[in-house]
């Protein structure tokens, strides 16, 4: 089975399902869907979006970590926040089966692993600490999930608390914001003078496994030994750039002799351009006089 990787979607349900169809056509159903978070908001459609990837998770076809976008999304859904002005996720938490979406979201895990070619990885949305091993990535996740995906008045009091409340509510905020760090601290910033990318402070341990990550549409696609970052912005097109859905495809072609899944350069990409502008973020609309 073609393991196919997706950056973020954010309710481009058009774009996936181009993805889809293409996928279709060259693997008939002989391919799954790992999504790598942020299915959902600031996009024209994500209830279609999230029934597409729902109904593969069910038959065993996709695999699916939230992203901070689903966790924006519940705990709006739980109450903790309100809607802002550029979410777009009332065609979800508008709609009479809300919380069932919700409940549903909550049981998705934050970290997948597997391996290509014998060769380890996980899937996260946005960052993984220095120094982390695979099973210590593995256990914080399931730690999350365990808090997360309990009854709903539990998972409410988990979201409220303060990061430096509780270092698996801290664990949450690193895998699903996270951009930056070094071996002692992260922020969800762009890497600035203090901090580097977290890829980097990842890296410099010369960890045995690979990761497949989003989140970082500024960044845009990231192919560097063991590292496979796949947002390219599709919901961002015509912001200043060409915004594109990105799938990572590292079983389509052989890699030559002795060459590893995740290692660079790479070129088992297939872009999805989006086609057209879909989010209009309050800050433009000031800017554009519009
Ligand atoms: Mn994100």
């Amino acid at each position: 089975m073609q393991r196919i990787f997706i950056g973020d979607v954010q309710g481009c349900a058009d774009e996936l399902e181009a993805l889809y169809a293409r996928a279709t056509e060259a693997f008939s159903t002989d391919f799954s869907l790992w999504i790598a978070g942020d299915l959902v908001n600031r996009g024209p459609d994500n209830r279609r979006a999230l029934e597409r990837v729902r109904e593969l998770v069910e038959a065993e076809r996709a695999e699916y970590v939230l992203g901070n976008h689903e966790i924006h999304l519940i705990s709006t859904g739980l109450g903790l926040r309100d809607l802002a002005a550029n979410d777009s996720i009332e065609d979800v938490l508008g709609a009479s089966d809300a919380m069932e979406w919700v409940d549903w979201l909550r049981k998705r895990p934050l970290v997948v692993e597997g391996a290509i070619a014998g060769q380890p990885f996980a899937m996260v949305h946005a960052s993984v600490g220095p120094g982390w091993s695979l099973s210590e990535l593995v256990s914080r996740g399931r730690a999350v999930s365990e808090r997360l995906s309990g009854d709903r008045e539990a998972a409410r009091s988990f979201l409220a608390l303060d990061l430096d409340e509780d270092p698996v509510r801290e664990d949450l905020a690193r895998l699903t914001r996270g951009r930056s760090a070094t071996d002692s601290g992260w922020s969800s910033s762009e890497p600035g003078r203090k901090e580097g990318a977290w890829h980097r402070a990842w890296a410099a341990h010369e960890p045995d496994y690979g990761i497949v990550y989003g989140h970082w549409a500024r960044q845009g696609l990231h192919v560097e030994n063991g590292l496979r970052g796949l947002d390219t912005g599709c919901v961002h097109h015509g912001r200043g750039r060409d915004g594109y859905l990105t799938a990572w495809l590292p079983e389509s072609l052989p890699r030559a002799a002795g060459g590893r899944a995740f290692d660079a350069p790479d070129d088992r990409f297939w872009q999805i351009q989006a086609s057209r502008r879909y989010y209009f973020p309050a800050q433009d609309r000031i800017q554009d006089g519009a």
